[in-house]
């Protein structure tokens, strides 16, 4: 998946690991024939790809620039004795406000594989999320044959209203939140009948 500079990580083994700048921002996304504004991560929906090796330390500030508090909690990750950075508002740490910055600072012990990084705040996480990629360390291969290609697939949900919207009215009437209005793959939920504009969608689903 291609990702913007600002989200390529990378770290550790180095003596001065470099840091990811990641902003939270609104953007306009287009699908099922409607336009909205959501909270992403970069302007990126699904959001930039993280890359990372085993044992490296991953340094990410989050600049909130939304009017939302937000968290990013880094799912699976195992926090030894970083706590304070995995994420959860109000568990862990204490929401980033508008305007304002936190640093998360974790070390990636005994983990390869792909995970997920998602908002850990109300229903943000419905599009600020991606992929966290953890290779083995250097040298190491997977313990399987290597692939001829490698894809990041991510499944999420689409609705047309405002996620924040549709948890806070269900929280007040003590009901379900609203279903989805589509599932996604990558961010898109495929070719709608009699709808001309497809608005930023790409690719195939
Ligand atoms: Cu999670």
């Amino acid at each position: 998946m291609a990702c913007g500079v600002k989200a390529v990580v990378l770290v550790a083994a180095l003596l001065f690991p470099a840091m990811v700048e990641s902003m939270v921002v609104m953007k306009n996304a287009t699908r099922l024939c409607a336009s909205k504004p959501i909270v992403t991560v970069n302007g990126k929906f699904p959001g930039p790809t993280l890359y990372a090796r085993e044992d490296d330390t991953v340094i990410v500030r989050v600049v909130n620039h939304v009017q939302h508090n937000i968290t990013i909690h880094w799912h699976g990750v195992r926090q030894l004795r970083t706590g304070w950075a995995d994420g959860p508002a109000y568990i862990t740490q204490c929401p980033i406000p508008t305007g304002q910055s936190y640093i998360y600072n974790f070390t990636l012990t005994g983990q390869r594989g792909t995970l997920l990084w998602h908002a850990h705040i109300n229903w943000l996480r419905a599009t600020v999320h991606g992929a966290i990629v953890i290779l083995p360390k250097r040298g190491i291969p997977y313990p399987f044959p290597k692939p001829d290609k490698e894809e990041i697939i991510i499944l999420g949900e689409w609705w047309k209203s405002d996620t924040e919207a549709v948890i806070n009215q269900a929280m007040q009437a003590g009901v379900p939140p609203n279903v989805s209005d589509a599932h996604t793959i990558n961010g898109h939920p495929g070719p709608v009948p009699n709808c001309s504009s497809q608005g930023t969608e790409t690719g195939y689903t």
